[in-house]
């Protein structure tokens, strides 16, 4: 099936509580800035100022809400009790790391929010999303449901949407979304590739560094339930792992036939490459193009988020842009492996850089904060108008946040039953600009 349709972009909004407490193992950077104050508000703007680049580019863009924080139902129904300000007083003096991922503002990275599959490549024609599950870690446990929830706001129309439950929530089905899949095709909207890459299978003894969030299985249940053609599996690079490459979008982006990667990015190269090739006949010829360690040691990888860019197919342009954090432009080695793409004949013909340093201290670089959904006309047309970003929404929600979030968040302000109400005040406001409904959040809907 063949009709026209572009890459849209659904980038999460950052919370009020976007905080530094070190809560993912692997995540080198989450690590490293545990402690460090935060400043939220900067964080929200430099979201919605990539936003409105991609959107001035021409690019579709929505708007993710923020998720409630801190969960007060989680810490609930692990035995605190009382009123919601004792709950979160109560909960970071017992069990202070529990506490805090209730509170965690994880939902703003959207890159693992979902995998979707788009209409050309599923059985029904209906384009296909399954909530990741996020199983890991136990603050990204807690995002499914309100997922579910956000993604069937945005694309209420069930005769053209399917929006799954997570898959279960049980170590075998650890399910890291779309960071870990990548889709390779001519156009948008013709039949494509779809590259699901595991960390680890389902009854294998995982003796990594850190761990290997997505298990095969999970992308096969994926790819089962949402009725996905032309599926390839490949094993994420264990050394990219342990290099501190927590999901493969952290070593690998792709769009339309290009493939860019870094040499650790797959276990077996060859084999991954093969496969591509061989589902990819009679659609387009993919290209390839890596990075090597060499010019690319893992360490500066890491630091720099050069593969955490958003690859984009702008209108009007026959080459593609890759939007890359600043830290990129930082990083000698990054800058320079990100010069000599742009500079080579290759896929692609500049690179463009976005400063989202708030997100990257916990090692979620513009790839990360944004869900890739790609849509026909009709299917644009279908989704929530009210979370479409252009600049009016743009100016609404600068104003929201200049007044609503804080600029400075010590990890110990966490605990301040204050947070709850301003976050729900927040949140409450954020749904009427956004059209979400009075009983979008949990709180809401027990007013
Ligand atoms: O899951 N960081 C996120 C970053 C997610 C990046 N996403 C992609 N690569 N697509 C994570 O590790 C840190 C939160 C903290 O430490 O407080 C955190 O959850």
């Amino acid at each position: 099936m063949t009709s026209r349709a572009v890459e849209a972009n659904c980038d999460g909004l950052v919370g009020p509580t976007h905080s530094y407490v070190g809560l993912s193992p692997g995540n080198i950077a989450s690590q490293a800035n545990a402690g460090e104050v935060s400043d939220p508000r900067a964080a929200v703007l430099e979201g919605l100022t990539k936003m409105r680049k991609l959107a001035d580019w021409g690019v579709p863009q929505f708007v993710l809400p923020p998720h409630e924080r801190p969960d007060l139902a989680l810490l609930r129904s692990i035995g605190f009790s009382g009123s919601d300000a004792s709950v979160l007083e109560k909960a970071w003096k017992d069990a202070p790391a529990l506490a805090a991922a209730a509170c965690s503002a994880s939902p703003m990275w959207a890159a693992n929010a979902a995998t979707m599959t788009p209409s050309a490549d599923t059985a029904d024609g209906r384009v296909h999303f399954t909530p990741a599950n996020l199983l890991t870690n136990l603050h990204r446990s807690l995002e499914g449901p309100q997922t579910a929830r956000s993604l069937r706001r945005l694309f209420p129309d069930e005769a053209r949407f399917a929006v799954h439950d997570p898959l279960p929530a049980r170590p075998h089905f650890a399910d890291e979304g779309a960071a870990n899949h990548v889709r390779l095709c001519a156009e948008h909207g013709e039949s494509g590739v779809n590259l699901f890459v595991w960390g680890r299978e389902a009854w294998e003894r995982w003796e990594g560094r850190y761990p290997a969030r997505q298990t095969r299985e999970a992308f096969e249940a994926v790819e089962r339930r949402h009725g996905a053609a032309r599926g390839v599996f490949a094993r994420q690079g264990r050394a990219a792992i342990d290099g501190g490459a927590f999901h493969n979008d952290v070593v690998c982006v792709g769009t339309r036939e290009c493939l860019l990667f870094h040499e650790r990015a797959f276990e077996d190269r060859a084999a991954m490459e093969a496969e591509v090739r061989r589902a990819a006949d009679g659609l387009f010829e993919p290209a390839f193009v890596e990075i090597s360690e060499a010019d690319l040691p893992m360490e500066d990888l890491v630091k720099s988020y050069l593969f955490n860019s958003q690859l984009l197919v702008l209108p009007g342009e026959d080459r593609l842009v890759l939007l890359a954090p600043g830290e990129t432009r930082d990083n000698p080695r990054a800058h320079a492996a990100a010069q000599a793409l742009a500079s080579s004949n290759g896929p692609i013909g500049r690179v463009e850089y976005v400063d989202v340093r708030q997100s990257m201290r916990n090692g979620g670089g513009p790839a990360c904060l944004r869900l890739r959904v790609v849509l026909t006309d009709a299917e644009l047309a279908a989704a929530n108008s009210g979370q479409r970003f252009d600049a009016i929404l743009h100016g609404r929600l600068n104003a929201w946040a200049e007044r609503r979030y804080r600029d400075r968040l010590a990890p110990a302000d966490l605990a301040d039953p204050s947070l709850i109400v301003e976050s729900r005040e927040a949140l409450d406001e954020l749904t009427a600009i956004l059209d979400l409904g009075g009983d979008f959040y949990p709180f809401q809907r027990a007013a």
